[in-house]
């Protein structure tokens, strides 16, 4: 009887987290949000900082090399300007280091973006959705604008279908979504478009034949933990004809 205590404690703990209210989960989650962002900027001024400091550094160390010369003291000079070397080669360093966090910071969060690997008869981590039925061809081909495959769908009955891809992001934040797209005889609805699943905005909205185009956009995540990026034919009513799509990016954008 002496576990009983313990037991219903454990119990009373374990309630009250599966019902934790949303303001507190969404608290939690702008917290988190906000800690990133503040991680971000001190990384940013860091590496801004560490640039001005060697580059005044420079500028001291190029003034007394010229001292130096002009009173006649060359091994002086000749001190000075290894050491200018020295901060020339930090410096250097300093941007390169800055540049790879910046690259790392733009990551494309989509995964499989130009669909090259594939599991089975589709490219990993992309799923087929049919929201009206017609006869449509969904397929992998090998007209790519980058590497060897893309994605395509086409019909001459008419469709509303998409190749779908679930991506985490974070709630409350900005996001960049683009990609490349080529159409054949398109009509009808929105025609070949990129978008997110569920909202009704969509991105390109390509009629006719077109070479591969590039479509861009801004997507807000608002709540969102997910996107669902949509490579989609139709979109609210029946698209003809066919469209293929490669090099999808979704990039969280600077604060
Ligand atoms: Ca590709």
């Amino acid at each position: 009887m002496k576990f009983l205590p313990i037991f219903l404690s454990l119990s009373l703990a374990s309630v009250a987290l599966a019902q934790e209210p949303a303001e507190l989960t969404n608290a939690r989650a702008m917290y988190e949000l906000n800690l990133a962002k503040a991680k971000k900027q001190l990384e940013s001024d860091y590496h801004k900082l560490m640039r001005d400091s060697l580059s005044s550094h420079i500028l001291i160390l190029e003034s007394y090399k010229k001292d130096a010369m002009q009173a006649g003291k060359l091994e002086e000079a000749v001190a000075y300007d290894k050491e200018i070397e020295k901060a020339k080669d930090l410096y250097s360093k300093q941007k390169e280091r800055a540049e790879v966090a910046k690259k790392k910071a733009q990551k494309n969060l989509t995964p499989n973006p130009s669909f090259e690997k594939m599991k089975g008869d589709n490219p990993e981590s992309w799923q087929t959705r049919i929201y009206q039925p017609g006869i449509v061809r969904v397929s992998t081909e090998n007209e790519a604008h980058s590497g060897k495959r893309c994605i395509a769908i086409s019909t001459e009955t008419g469709v509303d279908a998409g190749w779908i891809a679930v991506v985490p992001v974070k709630p409350n934040t900005t996001y960049n979504l683009s990609g490349w797209i080529k159409t054949q005889n398109v009509k009808g609805a929105m025609g070949a478009s990129l978008g997110i699943e569920g909202r009704k905005e969509t991105y390109g909205s390509l009629t006719g034949t077109n070479k591969w185009k590039h479509v861009t956009s801004t997507v807000l995540t608002g709540n969102e933990t997910q996107l669902l990026i949509n490579c989609l034919l139709g979109g609210w009513g029946m698209s003809y004809g066919k469209a293929w799509f490669d090099d999808i990016s979704l990039v969280e954008q600077e604060p």
